[in-house]
């Protein structure tokens, strides 16, 4: 929950939302991630593909995507940092970071890194709670 503050109450606000969201897709808790989206939220985590849209839409793009994983045990853990936030003319917030995903397979201590993202969500605040209206994820190596 945010009250209406200052932007460091407005950062933390926003830092808690990323740290809860990304805790639950590297959990495999993904209705529970997409239910940090709103109702219509539209969800791209790969350039190219259409972007999933709804709770619904976003957990099915979800477990078709990890049913690679199905026969090769990962963990996989998104990295997010460097966080810009933008205050937008419709009310809502441009949020600029950086994630990298990082992948551990069972006995191996060396992680495996990549995809490295640049992410642009627009998150919406209300009744003191952020959500992701929109999420496009670009990845580094596509240039
Ligand atoms: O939710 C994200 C994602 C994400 O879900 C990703 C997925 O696969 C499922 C927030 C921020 C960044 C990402 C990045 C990815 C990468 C993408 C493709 C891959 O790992 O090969």
């Amino acid at each position: 929950m945010i009250a209406a503050g200052t932007f460091t109450d407005l950062y933390t606000a926003v830092s808690q939302h990323y740290a809860r969201q990304v805790q639950l897709l590297d959990g495999g808790r993904f209705e529970e991630y997409a239910a940090t989206f709103t109702p219509d939220g539209a969800f791209q985590h790969t350039p190219g593909l259409p972007p999933a849209t709804g709770h619904d839409g976003i957990v099915a793009e979800l477990r078709a995507f990890h049913a690679r994983f199905d026969n090769d045990p990962v963990r996989r853990r998104h990295w997010f940092g460097m966080v810009d936030l933008s205050p937008r003319e419709d009310g809502a917030y441009d949020a600029t970071f950086y994630a990298l995903i990082v992948t551990v397979r069972p006995g191996v201590k060396e992680p495996s890194m990549g995809p490295s993202c640049v992410v642009h969500d627009v998150l919406v605040i209300e009744d003191g709670v952020v959500r992701n209206r929109s999420r496009q994820v670009d990845h580094d190596q596509l240039f």
